[in-house]
């Protein structure tokens, strides 16, 4: 079958030879190439051309080497109800691989043309402290950049030695656009990069306190992980090859804080002043449900979030998460109908064109908890409200990071945590009343506040206890008799 690329695709509505690089983006996996990809392709079609981006993975050449054959070019495969729509997006200009040279990636963020560099480097990526937000500098890639700053492995790291470059060279700096799911996204990956260039030199700190924007942002689209069979049905509807296609859903939303004083793309996105409640909203809706149904559902043999679905007992216990302990913690964005937003949630969880593998979600849920289940659970503390499937959602990922199913099966947790969860999960057994103390032991997690109140420590205790004793399924079935 013929490859894809810049002589065989037909449908490109622009030259992707006569384009400039205006972004550099960390990061080029599957979500940044349904999301940020797509917005970018369609002002370059519009004609705005300043804007393509050239991409940098921080690991491995995977990507670069399934694109480079075919132009960077790939299709961006859209699922809903009415099925499949397919589309080739050209806004990716190049991939480059930054342990194979990484003054190569620090050359290239320093390009007159870039006004932007872009992150989706996962929330493990900004080497913080989850429960803080402040910069881990006993994190060994930290301390590797310290002590090689030109040639740095991390993405801060890779953020303050170009802005350094910049400096020095006279260039005006660039706008830092972070894009993953963390919480106050701008501010987080300001103070981590703030204090790793004071970490270098307090001039550097100063200099970026006092010129670099970070402006904050909302991202929502689900991208599950490609699969061998996308790439062949992919490959059968339009005729040509393609090694690493993105499959998603039609939705999407990204919701930015205008702060790009070296200007940006006229993206389709939403420009507001705040964007704090949108991302509450959105990182406690859905990717607490997300992360909740992916520890129970895996436990209860769900491959997909789909499955979880239409699995009843679990929808309604996501449901009651969402309408009972979620929403009363919310300020709503402006012009938003949560009820409607809800619904549409549900919706998205059930698109049976997306294999979202409970595994994929389950991954690295020491950074995820806090944003997603445990700022809740404080609000819900404070006010005075019950968190009974917060709790649940929490002590779900404790029987999972044990790494022993409900079957004795091995569970391949993946976690930057995973050996010290895994330690300490072995030390205390499969005992409710050993492993939920041992794990809320986790300052960097759990901070200092939530393992010392008893009305936390008691439902993730209890909650913990029966599924243990008797399973996922039977306890989300047990939580649905309790609370219709
Ligand atoms: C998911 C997110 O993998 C995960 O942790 O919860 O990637 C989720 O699909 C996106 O945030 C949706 O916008």
């Amino acid at each position: 079958m013929t490859r894809l690329s810049r002589s065989t695709c037909k449908t490109l509505p622009y030259d992707p030879a006569l384009v400039d690089i205006g972004i550099v983006h960390l990061g080029v996996g599957a979500f940044h190439r349904a999301h940020q990809a797509d917005y970018t392709d369609a002002v370059l079609a519009k004609g705005d051309r300043r804007w393509a981006i050239l991409g940098a993975s921080l690991r491995s050449g995977e990507t670069r080497d399934a694109l480079a054959a075919q132009d960077y070019l790939y299709t961006l495969a859209q699922s809903d109800e009415s099925g499949e729509r397919c589309r080739v997006i050209a806004s990716l200009r190049g991939v480059l691989v930054a342990p194979e040279n990484p003054q190569a990636l620090i050359e290239a963020m320093c390009l007159p043309s870039v006004k932007i560099v872009s992150l989706t480097v996962t929330e493990k990526g900004y080497c913080h402290d989850p429960a803080t937000g402040e910069l881990n500098d006993q994190h060994p890639d930290i301390l590797h950049d310290l002590a090689n700053p030109d040639s740095p492995r991390s993405a801060p790291g890779f953020l303050v030695e170009a802005i350094r470059a910049r400096k020095a060279r006279g260039a005006r700096p660039f706008t830092v656009l972070c894009c993953d799911n963390l919480p106050a996204n701008g501010r987080t990956v300001a103070k981590v990069v703030t204090r790793l260039a004071q970490l270098r030199s307090p001039d550097l700190g100063r200099y970026v306190a006092e010129h670099i924007a970070f402006p904050a942002t909302m991202v929502d689209r689900i991208v599950p992980a490609t699969t061998d069979a996308d790439r062949a049905r992919i490959a059968a509807a339009t005729g040509l090859e393609d090694a690493w296609p993105v499959v998603t859903e039609a939705f999407t939303d990204w919701v930015i804080e205008d702060d790009f004083p070296q200007g940006r793309p006229d993206w389709a996105a939403r420009f507001v002043t705040d964007i704090a409640p949108f991302e509450t909203m959105k990182l406690r809706l859905l990717n607490g449900a997300h992360s909740s149904m992916s520890y129970l559902g895996y436990l209860a043999g769900h491959e997909t979030i789909a499955d979880c679905m239409k699995d009843e007992a679990l929808a309604h216990f996501v449901s009651h998460l969402m309408n009972f302990e979620v929403t009363s913690t919310l300020a709503v964005p402006p012009d938003t109908d949560v009820s409607a937003y809800k619904q549409a949630l549900l919706t998205r969880f059930r698109n049976p064109g997306l294999r979202h593998r409970t595994w994929q979600i389950a991954m690295d849920g020491s950074q995820k908890l806090p944003q997603r289940l445990l700022g809740t659970i404080r609000n819900r503390l404070k006010a005075g409200a019950p968190i009974d499937a917060l709790a649940l959602g929490v002590a779900a990922w404790m029987r999972y990071v044990t790494g022993v199913d409900e079957t004795g099966g091995a569970i391949d947790v993946r976690d930057p945590l995973k050996d010290e969860l895994r330690a300490k999960a072995g030390a205390a057994g499969l005992d409710a009343k050993r492993l939920a103390p041992a794990l809320l032991d986790l300052e960097k997690i759990f901070g200092r506040d939530l393992p010392t109140d008893p009305r936390f420590t008691t439902a993730v205790t209890a909650a913990l206890d029966s599924l243990i004793r008797h399973g996922s399924k039977q306890t989300y079935e047990n939580f649905r008799s309790t609370h219709p």
